[in-house]
């Protein structure tokens, strides 16, 4: 359990469609209830020049982005988010609330584009030293469950789904597959739930692991 006056850098990952967005808005209606002092932000993204880098990570565009460069792209602007926006939260001693880290590195790049473990490792020690996630919520779902989801809601909302979510679905079941294996790798850091459950019973785990491991605050 995390004590007051300690920062807490808690993350939510998943694959696409598994309910990050919604599980954030939870989150955040908890720490509010409980008066706890919290700093959001979202990876790729968070400071204006890392929102700059996640529009040229996620538009359409006529050039190809080499595995590499997107890898690359990514710790750059987490190198940003942490200079910017974690780090001075956290030694206030704030929760920090962030939508993906590097652990979605790991998974989309490592898993799905099969860039391996290494050389992602070399650069999470490079760009954030000891720094890693206390706690890691991993939103479990199918793929196929999560990119119905996402298809949907772009629909509805008129957009289109984005470069990365345009991959195919071999894609999706090896990023899935390495957030498992990060999971099982790391027990003391994730919290998997079975997000392909009714919205409400996920909402009831997720409340469930905050009072587990925030509820001292
Ligand atoms: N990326 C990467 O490759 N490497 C990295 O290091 C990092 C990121 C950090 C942007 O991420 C992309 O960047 C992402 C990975 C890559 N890949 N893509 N594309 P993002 O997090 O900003 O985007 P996203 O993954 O596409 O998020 P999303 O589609 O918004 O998913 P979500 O937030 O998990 O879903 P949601 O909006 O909460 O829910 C989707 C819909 O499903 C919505 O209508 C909900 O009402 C519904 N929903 C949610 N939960 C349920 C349940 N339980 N039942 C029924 N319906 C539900």
């Amino acid at each position: 359990m995390a004590s007051a006056n300690t920062g807490f850098f808690l993350t939510i990952e998943g694959c696409e469609g598994a309910g990050k967005t919604t599980a954030v808005n939870v989150i955040k209606q908890w720490l509010d209830s409980r008066s706890i002092e919290f700093t959001e932000t979202r990876e790729p993204g968070g400071t204006p020049m890392a929102e700059n880098l996640r529009s040229l990570l996620l538009d359409h565009g006529d050039e190809k982005v080499a595995d590499i460069t997107e890898l690359l792209l990514m710790f750059a602007a987490r190198s940003q988010n942490l200079f910017h926006n974690i780090e001075p939260a956290l030694k206030q001693g704030r929760v920090v609330l962030c939508d993906r880290f590097t652990d979605a590195t790991f998974a989309y790049q490592g898993g799905g584009r099969q860039l391996g473990v290494q050389q992602i490792a070399t650069l999470e020690t490079l760009v954030q030293g000891e720094r890693r996630p206390d706690m890691t919520i991993l939103l479990d779902v199918e793929p196929e469950v999560g990119l119905a989801r996402a298809r949907s809601r772009a629909a509805e909302q008129g957009g289109q789904l984005d470069r990365i979510e345009q991959e195919a679905m071999d894609f999706f079941s090896r990023v899935r597959n390495a957030y498992l294996e990060r999971a099982r790798q790391y027990p003391e850091q994730f919290e998997i739930i079975d997000a392909g459950q009714p919205l409400e019973v996920v909402k009831t785990q997720l409340l469930e692991v905050l009072e587990r491991r925030l509820g001292d605050r």
